[in-house]
């Protein structure tokens, strides 16, 4: 019988054969145990009108086993999402580490890949304002290897003993059950106000990072310094880079708001379709490799979560690369039972003492024991290392693999294979004897007291659109905050970071004054560099492929444009939905039938890269007044999004949204030619101009 990954009965080694239905072409329906059921429809009775049986074996098996579905979901990063796929070695690098997956160029590693939120419980939306995870297990052939990473390079706190507070402060308020999937609420605040600590990564979530345009658009980073060691056993600092190939992108959060009410799977459904239609999402993994003198010379402490290394001052080198081309076959699973543990290394990785990461080494092995029930989750196939494994550990519940022969001890006697495994000193994982002392202490390093300079840092290296976005949010989530002391603490750190962003964050609450500045710890580094690599929109590949275009179709649209656009979106690599007032689609001036993707309520412009509205005049009046078809390009527009139109929709466009706001970004299509220079606008991604206007006419007021 087939089920999801693999066939109950090839899992449990039973050869697997199955019973047959009568007609032959499908399996029996059967118990847990085996036996064929004759009728899935109803409980057995004492007559057609009840009492119903006790005795129904099926039906109180069938219920018994529904009761018990649920898992507990994960504590944090319930929300997530998985994919197969492989990691690609370039070349060999065995100066740094003796890993295995890294010895030989074209080595291809199988991976599982889980993407997340942090904060909202399993069935929350996906474009939450939150930290991504980014997880990914390697199945190497020195056993399963996981980086347990974000999207964004730095943490909140910098010791692990502080993460149930920070996670209690960031979750639904206990009282009252909300707000869940989102930090904008006192808690949180108060919380991060009081941890000076967190301003550098508080100015990461406020920013575009934390509002990702798709999982394939965002960069992963394994945050702490670990160790590469090679076969000499010597050691190299490392900190590990994931990088899209297709770049960069986020949403602005207007649109973030209204992609959760309109499709709350967005990121999931995005990675589903790519992988689907064969355009595999990929990234390069990039190591930033340092020595001891680099880490005792640098301007703070490379065991500290809460700072980064600039990639101008140690930059990244690109060795492979992360390609994911296969869905799940069951969600439940992999996605849900895939146990990523920070433990998970391999010979020639280890860590650094980062306290962080030392704290993480105990949670991810304890929280799996509580999810999956068991020390034997190891064996579920989505965890179960894909190279020859064996252990002298048996029993527990759900015991699959325990030893088969007489000897489950070691040292033995007994001869041959029935002796069982042993330990191999030249090949085994030895831990790199790094020469650690100290007095036993409850400590905060001093090289750990600089919590401003860098989210200063971040936040000079943005574009100016960046920061403006920077500063709404900031405005936008201590505007959901009650308490007025909390939005004063919070500006008064903004202030050791930039004066102008604590100013426009006061101007944003209305503040009638500013507060006093915080106390620092240690002062901002004034002379801190700007760093390129941190802004999103400096950084644009200059590509439209991968993304979206919605076309607002009507009757009688030209044929002959949209077959030219759609010539030009498949030569980008770029794909397309069809929104019609009807979900049956249009016919198109040549008399040929378009079918639609979406009604038009269903398809709004929030869920596309770009749009173009190629209406007919008669398709035109018809819409006029929809709303749902005035929202999709007033929002487009407000989005700050190019928007492609047919000459007979200048009128509604204009009626929308007014002449004078038809600007660069709005491209009349009326032939071939002009479907290419649209496509090549849209590689801008978004017409920013139009934002910037409006934010030099708040500067003005
Ligand atoms: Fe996690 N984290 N974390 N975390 N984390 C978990 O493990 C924890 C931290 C991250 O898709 C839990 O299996 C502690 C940093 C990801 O399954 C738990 C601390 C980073 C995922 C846990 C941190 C992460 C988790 C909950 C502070 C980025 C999802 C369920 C020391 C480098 C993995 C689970 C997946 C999940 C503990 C901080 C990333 C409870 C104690 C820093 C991507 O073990």
């Amino acid at each position: 019988m087939k089920n999801g990954s693999g066939s109950v009965g090839e899992r449990l080694g039973t050869g697997g054969e199955t019973h047959q239905t009568s007609n032959g072409n499908l399996p029996a329906l059967t118990t847990q145990q085996g036996v064929p059921v004759s009728d899935d429809q109803n409980s057995l009775k004492v007559g057609a009108r009840g009492p119903t049986a006790l005795e129904d074996f099926h039906f109180r098996e069938k219920i018994f086993h529904f009761d018990h579905e649920r898992i507990p979901e994960r504590v944090v990063h319930a929300r997530g999402f998985g994919a197969h796929g492989y990691f690609e070695n370039y070349q060999p690098l065995t100066d740094f580490t003796r890993a295995d997956l890294f010895q030989r160029a074209g080595e291809k590693t199988p991976a599982f890949v889980r993407f997340s939120t942090v904060a909202g419980n399993k069935g929350s939306p996906d474009l939450a304002r939150d930290v991504r995870g980014f997880a990914v297990k390697l199945y190497t052939k020195e056993g399963n290897w996981d980086i347990v990473g974000n999207n964004i390079p730095v943490f909140f706190i910098q010791d692990a003993i502080k993460f149930p507070d920070l996670i209690h402060a960031a979750k639904q308020e206990p009282d009252r059950g909300f707000p869940q999937a989102q930090t904008a609420h006192d808690n949180f605040w108060d919380f991060i106000s009081l941890m000076p600590e967190s301003v550098h990564m508080a100015m990461w979530i406020m920013s575009d990072r934390a509002i990702p345009r798709s999982f394939r658009f965002m960069e992963g980073f394994g945050v702490h310094t670990f160790r590469l060691v090679n076969a000499k056993g010597k050691s190299t600092f490392v900190k590990f880079h994931w990088k899209p190939k297709l770049g960069m992108q986020s949403v602005v959060w207007n649109e973030a708001v209204k992609i959760n009410g309109a499709d709350p799977d967005f990121h999931r459904r995005d990675m589903w379709q790519a992988i689907h239609s064969g355009k595999f999402p990929e990234w390069e993994l990039g190591l930033q490799l340092f020595d001891e003198k680099f880490a005792d010379e640098f301007q703070f402490d490379v065991l500290d979560a809460t700072k980064l290394i600039p990639e101008e001052l140690i930059p990244i080198h690109k060795v492979g690369r992360l390609v994911l081309d296969r869905c799940v076959d069951n969600f439940f699973a992999e996605t849900e039972q895939v146990a990523f543990c920070t433990n998970n290394i391999v010979p020639g990785i280890d860590f650094s003492n980062d306290p962080l990461l030392q704290g993480r080494n105990f949670s991810y092995l304890d929280t799996q024991l509580k999810r999956l029930g068991s020390p034997n989750f190891t064996n579920i196939p989505v965890n179960a290392p894909k190279c020859p494994f064996a252990t002298l550990q048996q029993d527990g519940h759900m015991a699959l693999v325990n030893p088969k022969t007489r000897v489950n001890y070691e040292p033995n006697s007994w001869p041959g294979a029935e002796a069982g495994p042993r330990e191999t000193p030249d090949k085994g994982f030895h831990s790199y004897p790094a020469q650690d002392e100290g007095p036993k202490l409850r400590a905060r390093s001093e090289s750990f007291a600089d919590h401003y300079s860098q989210a200063r840092q971040f936040y000079i290296s943005q574009t100016p659109i960046e920061q403006s976005h920077i500063a709404a949010s900031f405005t936008f989530e201590l505007s959901k905050v009650e308490r007025p002391d909390i939005r004063l603490r919070v500006v008064s750190h903004l202030m050791n970071v930039d004066e102008e962003l604590a100013n426009n964050v006061a101007m944003g609450l209305g503040l009638k004054g500013m507060p006093q500045r915080a106390q620092a710890a240690k002062p901002t580094a004034s002379a801190i560099k700007a760093s390129k690599a941190l802004s999103i929109l400096l950084n644009s590949h200059q590509t439209f492929e991968g993304r979206k275009l919605g076309m607002l179709v009507t009757d009688g649209v030209d044929g002959d444009l949209v077959a030219a656009l759609k010539k030009a979106l498949d030569k980008e690599g770029a794909s397309y939905e069809f929104i019609a007032p009807t979900i049956t689609g249009v016919k198109a001036s040549d008399g040929s039938m378009i079918e639609a993707n979406q009604k038009i309520d269903g398809g709004p412009s929030v869920l596309y890269d770009a749009v173009a509205v190629l209406i007919s005049k008669q398709g035109a009046d018809l819409i006029a007044n929809e709303p749902a078809a005035r929202d999709f390009v007033a929002d487009a527009y407000a989005h700050s999004k190019f928007l492609g139109y047919s000459e007979e929709a200048q009128p509604f466009l204009t009626k929308v949204l007014g002449a004078d706001k038809l600007d660069n970004g709005f491209i009349a299509i009326g032939n071939a030619k002009d479907t290419a220079k649209f496509v090549q606008e849209c590689r801008k991604l978004r017409f920013w101009e139009r934002a910037n206007g409006h934010l030099s006419n708040v500067a003005a007021r």
